[in-house]
């Protein structure tokens, strides 16, 4: 959206790095670091399955959570613990996740516990509980050197940034910008009434009204100066504005055009893995937009996910195959059990990296959604010509 008003980054004074960050990198690396989703990986949060429970029914639901028949599951265990069997082997995979990211030297940051079983009201809601801190991605937006508390749309998760308040303060002590978007209200207002999702080959509609500014983080993916956003169940127009403002002038933000019925996030739809390298899922990404085209870069279609219908996913679909985590521009860590994209990987030079992952998706998200990478080893640059 306005890119064309926005100045290119070699015109731009901020084009090579404030005064701040110089002074900064002159003294002490930056903390906070992040400007893309290739960058060689340094630090990361990656998110608990601790305590986590089912998410309570709420109007959001049934515009996000793609299969309807687990509409009355969440009704009826919404606010309660997800069951061990489900739980445990969950668990068994993030351990394996955090495991390979602290082999390959990653320092590995855990949320806070907190106690996500409360009920709670605001004077515009009521809910009968929080959900988990299981996807620091959808929480907290990293841009460079700071770090945006995102204003979510799921009132369940309103209070899921309390589990990252000590890491916030800790890195804002160090010297990273620590900011919270507009809290929402998430009231009445905020979704349209009497909202239908759409059926497949209807025209695409979120529930979200323009009442307020909405996103989740892991509906914003990075590419230097370029951020991508799409809109969703969980992001607004208004969103999408509030970040471009915010971010001011150094940067190109974009509003990416997503064909999905039951829209959430952009990191299992359009994911820019390298310089050069567009990853799409090929059912909800019709026109990548022109400008990879103009700049030579070359447009990845995602192959169909190999995990069998006879899995069980709650709430994201399978198509977290292409949920991967870059460690750096040549290797990316995949959910093990998807041979093709791992094949498709190796053929467009990424050698991936094997972890078991079905099992934390059942209940939660990918890898890319368990984790958020605080530092990337890497400076703000324009990848389009
Ligand atoms: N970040 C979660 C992606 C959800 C999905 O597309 O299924």
């Amino acid at each position: 959206m306005n890119s064309d008003r926005i100045p290119h980054k070699d015109s731009h004074p901020g084009s090579k790095s404030s005064g701040r960050t110089r002074q900064i990198q002159g003294k002490q690396k930056a903390v906070v670091n992040a400007h893309n989703e290739w960058d060689p990986l340094e630090e990361i949060i990656v998110g608990t399955i601790e305590g986590a429970l089912v998410p309570p029914w709420d109007v959001i639901m049934e515009a996000t959570v793609h299969k309807k028949e687990l509409w009355n599951f969440y009704k009826e265990y919404g606010g309660e613990p997800w069951p061990r069997e489900l739980l445990e082997p969950a668990k068994k995979n993030l351990d394996e996740f955090v495991h390979i990211l602290e082999g390959e030297g990653v320092v590995v940051r855990r949320p806070t516990p907190y106690d996500f079983s409360k009920s709670f009201s605001t004077p515009d809601f009521k809910i009968k509980s929080s959900c988990h801190p299981s996807m620091p991605r959808d929480v907290l937006l990293v841009i460079g050197d700071q770090i945006i508390e995102a204003p979510m749309g799921w009132r369940s998760r309103y209070h899921e940034n309390h589990a990252y308040k000590e890491l916030c303060k800790e890195y804002f002590k160090k010297g990273a910008k620590w900011v919270s978007a507009p809290r929402p209200q998430l009231s009445q207002k905020t979704y349209k009434e009497g909202f239908i999702p759409p059926q497949e080959g209807e025209p695409m509609r979120t529930v979200l009204t323009e009442f307020e500014p909405l996103f989740d983080a892991a509906d914003v993916i990075k590419c230097g100066r370029d951020i991508f956003v799409a809109q969703s169940s969980c992001c607004n127009r208004f969103g999408i504005r509030w970040l471009e403002r915010h971010l001011g002038d150094g940067y190109r933000v974009h509003e990416v055009e997503v064909y999905d019925t039951h829209p959430m996030h952009i990191d299992a739809t359009f994911y820019p893995l390298s310089p050069g390298k567009l990853l799409i899922n090929p059912e909800r990404v019709k026109n990548p937009p022109e400008m990879f085209k103009k700049s030579g870069w070359d447009i990845l279609i995602c192959p169909e996910p190999l995990m069998p219908d006879s899995h069980p996913m709650y709430t994201c679909s399978k198509w977290l195959n292409m949920n991967l985590l870059m460690l750096d521009e040549k290797r990316a860590i995949v959910p093990k059990g998807e041979d093709t994209i791992m094949r498709a990987l190796k053929d467009w030079g990424i050698k991936p990296i094997g972890c078991n992952f079905w099992n934390f998706e059942s209940i939660a998200g990918g890898v890319h959604c368990a984790s958020v990478d605080v530092r990337r080893r890497g400076e703000l640059k324009s990848y389009f010509s």
